[in-house]
């Protein structure tokens, strides 16, 4: 990347929109700079853009979801958007089902402007978004580590909602994270800028990282509640897309019927969301979602085990042994 270069830059990553005492916050906090030299700011263990991180208060101090509300999150880059769009379609399946003169949303939104983040979007551009304009039942999302997260669920009135996380290796992660910044910063970046992101993001100094501790936080959390919260993996979708959708379901108190099974509706659900029906159409070709980014970032390969295209075998071997050293006693394995 050259220095003179003109970013395109998403609202989240600059620090236009801090208090006073956030301000004063982020002065006594750890920093460091991302790989563009964007300064980073650790917080209770979670490294935030300044911008980031003053949502993230706001979502703490304000957001209290309904008891039928439910939270998707997710590793950026793993595997947001088909969370997104597979748990809009589960959920609101009998509706379109019974009514196909009725174009399914996914036909005609990006899945992110179907599920706002809440730190991203709702809580990005006002400290109290008006959330009674939506629906009851609504389906939110976030990148927060769950202890994060559980500092604004945990304060509110109604019994716990229901969270799914959904993650991905982290090699993959990786280069999935970097073309994504190519195409959302629309600009070239050589191969010093690969080898800064690459070193950054071993050390954990990301947005949302350490990536690991992001995972522990949700695969903890699924052990201790798994009424409330379940452990999704991109790779176990892939392969086993009927067995997890269904697990998805099933988890949300929506499981599928045996009429629905037999009549295809898992399948039907499957190909509405495939990587191949969503990237082919033309609001997700050409189109912007609501947060100013262009829809087409966020689809690409969707293959397991294209970071053997990029990272060389000693950029995977690190990777590999922090990931192994961070997890290790936790349960929670990456073949
Ligand atoms: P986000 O966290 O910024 O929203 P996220 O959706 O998690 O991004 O990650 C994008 C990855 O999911 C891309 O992977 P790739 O770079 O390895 O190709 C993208 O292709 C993949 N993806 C997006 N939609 C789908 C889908 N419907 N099915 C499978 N993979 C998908």
């Amino acid at each position: 990347m050259e220095a003179s270069q003109e970013l395109h830059l998403p609202n989240y990553m600059k620090d236009d929109n801090i208090s006073q005492e956030t301000n004063n916050l982020i002065s006594s906090l750890p920093a460091d700079k991302d790989f563009m030299g964007y300064s980073l700011y650790n917080y209770k263990g979670c490294w935030y853009y300044p911008n980031t991180l003053q949502a993230v208060l706001d979502v703490q101090d304000n957001f209290r979801p309904q008891k039928n509300d439910i939270i998707l999150a997710s590793l950026p880059k793993g595997g947001t958007t088909w969370l997104k769009s597979l748990v809009f379609a589960v959920v609101h399946r009998e509706k379109y089902r019974e009514n196909p003169q009725i174009i399914h949303p996914l036909l005609s939104q990006n899945p992110h402007d179907l599920v706002p983040f809440l730190e991203i979007e709702l809580y990005a551009s006002s400290q109290t978004p008006d959330l009674a304009k939506f629906p009851s039942s609504m389906i939110f999302s976030t990148h927060m580590h769950l202890n994060a997260l559980h500092e604004a669920t945990t304060k509110s009135s109604s019994s716990p909602c229901k969270i799914v996380y959904v993650c991905r290796g982290l090699k993959d992660t990786f280069v999935s994270g970097w073309h994504y910044k190519k195409m959302l910063h629309r600009t070239k970046m050589d191969q010093a800028s690969f080898e800064l992101m690459f070193d950054a993001y071993c050390r954990g100094v990301t947005l949302y990282g350490p990536y690991w501790e992001h995972m522990l936080s949700y695969w903890k959390g699924s052990l201790e509640d798994k009424e409330n919260v379940l452990f999704m993996r991109y790779e176990e979708i892939i392969e086993e897309p009927l067995i997890q959708v269904k697990r998805l379901a099933e988890f949300l108190n929506c499981p599928f019927t045996e009429e629905e099974e037999e009549s295809g509706s898992v399948e039907e659900i499957l190909n509405l969301c495939s990587l191949r029906n969503l990237s082919n159409l033309e609001i997700n070709k050409k189109g912007t979602t609501r947060i100013g980014i262009d829809s087409n970032v966020f689809f690409r390969k969707g293959e397991v085990g294209d970071w053997k295209n990029h990272l060389t075998p000693q950029m995977a071997k690190r990777i590999d042994e922090v990931v192994e050293v961070k997890l290790r006693g936790s349960g929670l394995i990456f073949p």
